[in-house]
């Protein structure tokens, strides 16, 4: 594999042996007003209880078993709730990647798919979260990839043929084993369906680069905003892949695919995981870094995504104040939220004169005292 060796090198000369990560300071100063009083609780995966893994499984199944999309008119692809949530990132995604909103448009894209289970299917916790520092060194055997309790396995070669590596195959096993998903692949917008199964190819070389324990280490040691979005989502070259990267080419297949990667529902894990990252790099300095927010609102590389245009959108970076869209799937009003809405996991605004509250209202099981 030819690209690893360079994947190490670049590492190895980056010379991620990192300090240690500052404890969170006590922190008597309140950083924000309205803070909600009853989190959700998101856990990572391997703590949850196999009640509670099984619980998350099915609520997954039954998003997409609710027939009564809301974006077919627009998508005709979408025919499930689930897919609903593939239509809108695949919309967006020349709009919500390597840009200065890429977290939190994900942060609240992830919350949306956390109340619509909770609302839709009954599901009563958090939306899990993979810490795959902990299985980097032999990332096959991580437990989400369970076939019992888990998301399932590998793809499994047709019969009668050995697997090629880097080959996606169609998940045979597991919870989500011979799904149907009706949104096409591809660099692309396309709208019409184009049925396809859940596919997947592990690169297990990835994982023990990208995503040790020093990366995670390397992206909390930034110091701002900017600095730490940009380690933690990477660019789009294998060199560079980052751990957002990292995620979703070590499951493979339709997880790899950038505008329907949410087709692969680990998506929602690796997000959360991230989202986490940031979260706990936000409380390690809440007077610096609770409403520290920068970049480009247009993509740095807009060549590597096709469809977009950009032509009706302002050059400079992004704000507190800048939208964050929802399109379909509406949250908040006029299905729109500000940056500053979904700084703060508890809800909680800067300002409390400010008529703008706060929309969000969970925590990680990792950062229990915030
Ligand atoms: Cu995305």
């Amino acid at each position: 594999m030819k690209s690893f060796a360079t994947l190490l090198a670049f590492v190895l000369a980056l010379g991620v042996s990192v300090d240690a990560i500052p404890a969170p300071p006590s922190n008597k100063e309140d950083p924000s007003v309205g803070r909600c009083k009853k989190p959700v609780i998101r856990k990572e995966w391997r703590t949850l209880s196999n009640k509670e893994k099984d619980n998350f499984l099915k609520a997954v199944n039954c998003l997409h078993k609710q027939k009564k999309a809301k974006t077919t008119k627009f998508y005709p692809g979408a025919t499930t709730r689930f897919e609903d949530f593939i239509a809108e990132h695949k919309q967006q995604t020349p709009y919500i990647h390597l840009v200065g909103h890429f977290l939190p448009w994900h942060r609240l894209f992830i919350a949306e798919f956390e109340n619509t289970i909770r609302k839709e299917c009954k599901y009563d916790g958090g939306v899990p979260y993979w810490d795959y520092t902990k299985d980097s060194e032999d990332i096959a055997l991580a437990p989400v990839f369970a076939d019992s309790h888990g998301f399932g396995g590998n793809g499994t070669p047709p019969p009668g043929t050995s697997p090629e590596p880097f080959v996606p195959y169609c998940v045979t096993t597991g919870p989500f084993a011979n799904w149907t998903l009706n949104i096409g692949p591809g660099v692309s917008q396309e709208r019409l369906a184009e049925p396809r199964c859940l596919s997947r190819s592990i690169w297990k070389d990835i994982a023990t680069v990208w995503m040790a324990p020093e990366i995670e280490a390397e992206i909390k040691r930034q110091t701002y905003f900017g600095a730490m979005t940009r380690s933690l989502e990477g660019e789009p070259t294998f060199e560079e892949v980052g751990m957002h990267g990292a995620g979703h080419f070590v499951v493979g297949g339709t997880s790899s695919d950038v505008f329907t990667s949410n087709t692969e529902p680990i998506f929602y894990l690796h997000h959360a995981n991230l989202d986490r990252i940031w979260w706990e790099w936000q409380q390690t300095n809440y007077a610096d870094r609770l409403w520290d927010i920068s970049g480009s609102i247009i993509p740095r590389r807009p060549d590597v995504f096709e469809g977009g245009d950009y032509s009706n959108l302002p050059s400079g970076n992004v704000t507190l104040d800048f939208p964050l869209s929802m399109g379909k799937l509406n949250t908040g009003k006029d299905g729109n939220v500000k940056i500053k809405q979904i700084m703060d996991v508890f809800g909680g605004k800067k300002d409390k004169k400010d008529k703008d509250a706060g929309v969000l209202c969970y925590n990680y099981d990792s950062t229990p005292d915030a």
